[in-house]
């Protein structure tokens, strides 16, 4: 799959000033404060970091500022172009799990966990009758396995811890027509999944899906961010369930700042996961309505026939087709808007529509 890399490499500093209230300003007392997002006006990703007060400023209601040093990180982007199927019978996908900083949203660099170069890892395709030989690569400083939904197999067997340094390989064949998620399975899978271990693989019916015009995918997953950059998800925040971040395909807002393309009337089809950890996936494309859609198993007695929204729960995966009828910009969301406004949105514009400044949603 391949990847789309528009990040700023200049280091950055994100300047953090609040007022430190009454006596109470002992170390720990978190500071919030919102940092604008260069030329955008609204809402793909509220953008917080927070700060602990230091220790040494106790006196009363005066203003302290502190400095958090953002390490430096390519930003976690990536296309929603769907890869075709490659016609074989063995599909040998190998995956580096490494740990490494990325920017998921303006300003906020967290240490992902990753399967392959990326979060979420690649889109893997497939189709009914073929083999997957996965190979994990343990990179990383912990144990991490991989668990494909897509398997009927012995968890045990396959889906077992592969050490720091080792490498673990083992096949399945594929059954069942979806789309599926795959993940790291090692305890504490929370936090696996919130550090970025998850991919969504397309399992087409044995003689393929008929042709559409453009296909799309989209991983919803949500981020917990720590106060401190560049290190993995916060515990407390992701044991609330209260993400900072919610994203399509890694990076909040992505498709807002740099809309996909299509054509006016084009039969296009979306393949949607909810990765999770936790939120689910109210997918939704304004101003059309799915024509069809599959919740999980691609077979005929799961289709849908108009569908508003999705209705998916962390880890279910869909197919929707549909097309925009007329030139213009079509925002997708989670209508779940609270996530929406945590970087769950992203717009589609049709090749002759005028896209404003920001997004213009
Ligand atoms: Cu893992």
């Amino acid at each position: 799959m391949a990847s789309r890399d528009s990040s700023s490499r200049r280091p950055r500093r994100a300047a953090i000033a609040g007022l430190v209230v009454g006596s109470v300003a002992a170390a720990g007392i978190a500071l919030g404060v919102a940092i604008p997002r260069g030329g955008d006006s609204d809402a793909a990703a509220p953008v917080q970091v927070v700060a602990a007060a230091p220790a040494t400023h106790t006196a009363a209601a005066h203003t302290t500022a502190a400095e958090a040093t953002v390490p430096d990180a390519p930003k976690n982007t990536q296309t929603a172009d769907a890869p075709a199927y490659e016609d074989q019978r063995v599909h040998r996908v190998s995956m580096d799990m490494l740990e490494k900083n990325f920017e998921i949203a303006p300003g906020k660099v967290v240490k992902l966990w990753t399967f392959g170069p990326r979060v979420p890892g690649p889109v893997i395709r497939v189709r009914v009758g073929d083999t997957v030989e996965a190979t994990i690569v343990n990179k990383g400083s912990i144990e991490h396995s991989i668990d494909f939904h897509a398997a009927r197999i012995a968890p045990n067997r396959a889906f077992r811890n592969v050490k720091p340094g080792e490498r673990f390989t083992f096949s399945f064949k594929v059954t069942t027509p979806g789309v599926f998620m795959y993940h790291c399975g090692t305890a504490p899978v929370v936090h696996h999944i919130a550090n970025g271990m998850y991919g969504m693989i397309i399992v087409e019916p044995k003689e393929g899906l008929p042709p559409v015009d453009r296909e799309l995918a989209f991983v919803q997953s949500d981020f917990y961010v720590s106060d401190t950059p560049g290190t993995p998800a916060d515990n407390t925040k992701l044991m609330n369930v209260e993400p900072d971040v919610v994203a399509f395909n890694g990076y909040a807002g992505q498709y807002k700042d740099t809309p996909i393309r299509v054509k006016k009337g084009e039969r296009i089809r979306a393949f949607v996961l909810a990765a999770g950890p936790n939120t689910w996936s109210a997918f939704h494309v304004v101003g059309t309505i799915f024509d069809r859609a599959w919740i999980d198993g691609i077979h005929p007695e799961n289709l849908a026939i108009g569908n508003q929204t999705l209705n998916l729960s962390a880890s279910q995966g869909a197919v929707a087709e549909f097309r925009l009828d007329e030139e213009g910009v079509y925002p997708f969301v989670t209508h779940d808007f609270t996530n929406a406004t945590k970087g769950a949105v992203g717009l589609f514009a049709t090749e002759h529509a005028e896209v404003p400044e920001g997004g213009g949603h």
